[in-house]
């Protein structure tokens, strides 16, 4: 094959011929959006023969699949991760440089792929790029929303949500497979009836259909010809299926199905669409697994060998019924044998333990929309009350049902269904079972475990971080972009204080480009010599973003009262991003535009702090933050965030964590040490233990710390605006709705941790020898390690196995070490 990205030249003349081709122009007379979709094509392109190889080898080695099925996949923009990953970001760039083009400017112009509303989807998306790096058949399985999550702009101190149009320009890594497209068929009617052999039969009428039309995304592994499929659905018009006279109400239900992902990530809706969307890539999904199965091995026999399906949270769930379906109803299998191939199939992972965020579907919405499905889920749970009361343990069955109060308990039926159940980090799946699904863990002791979250350290340090990369490599070598865990060998030189001076030039380094990133779109100066406090994560009174703005009040009303009193120069960052119906979300952020308008505009106050809130965070905006960072802000109630990821991605860059015991910030503190981090606050113990006295009382707290009673008046005294009403939802959920998240009782200790980290601060070597330990610690925190555990220990993957010839086919470096594995 000739590789038109092995030199320079080669790769301007094919540039140049593509814009030719697709354009009908010179590169010169080209538009910068003709040369991104040339360079993106050439890309994609350049990907197609590893994708053969890739599938090829699969199929010829019998090597078992993965299908991550996800309702969410927020990947953010690929050009930079695809370029680094094959190996050809150092040609293009000096190409389109040789051109008089700067390639940062052809990177800008791609939209973040923002499928997806924050954690959960970000995790998906830094799953593939472990699996494909780490030689895994793993695919991805979602939705091709037209419109990704809102874009979030904040107009009169307030957010607006505005449409997020990803696909202006089109997308240039996906590759539309109309030959592939399945029906997917919705409510109706069922007839059900026995052959002469007693053998239920049923047919379905349906009363909607779809075509589910598939978009495949090629996801390059790194220095591998690995390359996997992110499948994305889109709906269209089924023609055959159209009803007379109503064809525009036909057409409006099709464009709606993929038109948004739901902007909601903490509390669950029952809305029909959002069934819909969860039926419509399971059914396509499932539909196409079982084909390519078939392709290969003639029998869905031994589908649980060759293939494993992993649930992310329960929003996919339906693959359990959808599946015995199709074994039963297509493929005549008996009800043991398919429930059998089923629950060896499937696994689901568990990413909440908020009750307000588990999805319960009523049983009529469910039953008229998927009739078969549903009468399914029914015979699912007849049979699973009989094997409860079998083994004598009926008094457990209504915490296990998956019908009851005339509602579908999805994270019950995906338990009965998989042979494996996860959390995402240790105190999670403790808390899942111990507390949450304690029946179930007595009843099916071994289903359950833990798989600590992990990020990709090759988007999150790596790529966004080139000016720390080149400065680990000088110091430890680049084995660690393979094997994160060589990161430790920074251990040896974190007290070297020539380390820590270059250190300290690259986080400054980082600072500015940030800063200058502030100045340009938000108009606001911010000092690189301050301290760089950040949080960045969905708003969610959980995670308690009121806290930190809190304590910001705070030192501002000090200040005012007392010119002695300064503290460290600190600037404040958030990020965030609210659900467009919950309305305390929105008050908070009103509160903190507000504060920083404030603060940032009084001469005295804001020579010692200032508070930038960045609009719409997202995977993009998260890549200039985070490494930027000095202090990482993890400040959730304990027992509340199942794992967090940003914690780790921060932690990478060298931020230190300022949390709480809770999620992954348990396993942070276990790596890098009690003395690299600041824990501050109460534990899950100390909460359980207030619950259950019942003894948390908001007014006693008010009336005896004058430092919280001054912030807490300051809400209504007109101190942040005009308005003595502006934020009464804040107030009323604190003093009159209990504050169920424990600001009040953890202000104090949030307080003196603070000024802990601010004396902390002025000791530089002591400083910089933390923000070294806590990078030097953070190679358990990549996704390699996580997807490692999970294909080892659930998914019983196999590498894909490619010949010497083929590496280098695919531009890999074969070195001798890999070779003699
Ligand atoms: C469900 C039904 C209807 C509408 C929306 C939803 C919905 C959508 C998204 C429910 C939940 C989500 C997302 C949850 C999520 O992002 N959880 C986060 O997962 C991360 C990865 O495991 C963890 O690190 C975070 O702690 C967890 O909050």
């Amino acid at each position: 094959m000739n590789n038109i990205f092995s030199s320079k030249e080669t790769f301007k003349e094919a540039l140049r011929a593509e814009v030719s081709a697709r354009f009908g122009r010179d590169l010169e007379d080209a538009y910068d959006e003709e040369r991104y979709l040339a360079l993106g094509a050439l890309i994609r392109d350049h990907a197609g023969n590893s994708w053969k190889l890739t599938k090829k080898s699969v199929r010829a080695n019998g090597t078992k699949q993965l299908y991550y099925f996800s309702m969410e996949f927020l990947m953010g923009r690929l050009m930079v991760n695809n370029l680094m990953n094959m190996g050809i970001y150092d040609v293009v760039r000096d190409g389109l440089a040789d051109l008089g083009l700067d390639i940062h400017n052809l990177e800008e112009l791609e939209c973040d792929a923002g499928l997806g509303n924050g954690g959960l989807g970000r995790l998906a998306a830094c799953f593939l790029d472990s699996l494909a790096s780490l030689n895994l058949a793993g695919n991805g399985n979602c939705i091709r929303y037209h419109y990704g999550l809102f874009k979030q702009e904040i107009v009169n101190d307030e957010q607006v949500e505005k449409p997020d149009c990803w696909l202006r320009l089109g997308n240039v890594w996906e590759v539309w497979k109309p030959q592939h497209a399945v029906q997917v068929k919705f409510g109706g009617t069922l007839d059900a009836y026995m052959d002469q052999f007693g053998h239920f039969h049923s047919h379905h009428n349906p009363a909607f259909v779809v075509r589910a039309v598939p978009y495949d995304v090629p996801i390059v592994g790194y220095n591998t010809p690995t390359t996997n499929t992110l499948r994305l659905w889109d709906a269209e018009v089924d023609e055959e299926s159209v009803q007379a006279g109503v064809l525009n109400k036909y057409l409006n239900d099709v464009q709606a199905l993929t038109a948004n992902v739901y902007p909601d990530d903490s509390t669950y809706e029952g809305k029909e669409l959002r069934l819909k969307q969860e039926y419509f890539f399971v059914c396509a999904g499932v539909d196409q697994l079982i084909h390519n199965h078939l392709r290969v091995y003639g029998s869905l026999d031994n589908l649980a060998e060759k293939t494993a399906i992993q649930l992310n949270d329960t929003h996919p769930v339906l693959v359990i019924p959808e599946l015995m379906r199709v074994l039963m109803d297509d493929y005549d299998y008996d009800w043991d044998q398919a429930w059998d191939i089923v629950t060896r199939t499937v696994a689901y992972t568990n990413h909440t333990i908020m009750a307000e965020a588990l999805e319960r579907w009523p049983q009529e919405m469910m039953r008229s929309l998927l009739p078969r499905v549903y009468m399914i889920i029914e015979e699912i749970e007849r049979r699973f009350h009989y094997e409860v009361q079998h083994a004598g343990k009926e008094h457990m069955f209504p915490a296990m049902s998956i019908l009851s109060n005339n509602q579908v308990n999805m994270a019950n039926l995906a338990v009965v269904g998989s042979h494996s159940v996860n959390g995402v980090a240790k105190i999670h799946s403790e808390i899942l079972i111990n507390d949450v699904m304690a029946s179930f863990a007595s009843f099916y002791p071994g289903r359950f475990n833990n798989k600590t979250n992990g990020v990709t350290h090759r988007r999150w340090l790596v790529y966004s971080n080139p000016q720390l990369t080149e400065l680990l490599k000088k110091y430890i070598g680049d084995s660690f972009i393979k094997h994160p865990e060589d990161l430790e060998k920074l251990m040896a030189y974190v007290d070297d204080p020539k380390l820590q001076e270059e250190f300290f030039e690259v986080k400054l380094e980082r600072k500015k480009i940030l800063a200058a990133y502030v100045k340009e779109h938000l108009g606001i100066e911010v000092d690189v010599n301050t301290i760089f406090d950040c949080q960045s994560k969905r708003l969610h009174a959980y995670k308690r973003q009121l806290m930190n703005i809190f304590h910001i009040m705070y030192l501002y009303l000090r200040m005012k009262q007392d010119p002695n009193y300064r503290i460290t120069p600190t600037t404040y960052f958030f990020s965030a991003k609210a659900a467009p119906g919950y309305a305390l979300a929105k008050e908070i952020i009103k509160l903190i535009v507000k504060v920083a308008n404030r603060i940032n505009g009084d001469p005295q106050v804001s020579q010692y702090m200032k508070v930038v809130f960045i609009p719409n965070y997202s995977v993009s905006i998260a890549e200039l933050l985070i490494n930027a960072a000095d202090v990482s802000e993890q400040i959730s109630t304990a027992g509340k965030e199942a794992s967090g990821t940003g914690n780790m991605k921060y932690m990478m860059n060298g931020a230190l964590t300022l949390g709480t015991l809770d999620g992954a910030n348990v396993e942070i503190v276990d790596c890098v040490g009690f003395e690299n981090a600041k824990i501050f606050g109460l534990k899950v113990e100390d909460i359980e233990c207030i619950r259950r006295e019942n003894s948390y009382d908001v007014w006693r707290i008010y009336h005896s710390n004058p430092k919280l009673r001054m912030v807490i008046d300051s809400l209504r005294n007109c101190t942040w605006s005009e308005n003595p009403n502006e934020f009464q939802l804040i107030f009323n959920d604190l003093m009159l709705h209990k504050d169920e998240f424990f600001v009040l009782a953890d202000f104090d200790a949030y307080l003196m941790a603070h000024a802990d980290v601010s004396a902390w601060y002025a000791d530089k070597p002591a400083w910089a020898r933390a923000m070294l330990v806590n990078i030097a610690k953070s190679g358990y925190f990549s996704s390699d390690r996580t997807i490692r555990e999970y294909a080892k220990e659930i998914w019983g993957l196999d590498e894909i196995k490619f010949t010497r010839q083929e590496r280098l086919e695919a531009g890999c470096t074969v070195d001798d070490e890999e070779d003699a594995a």
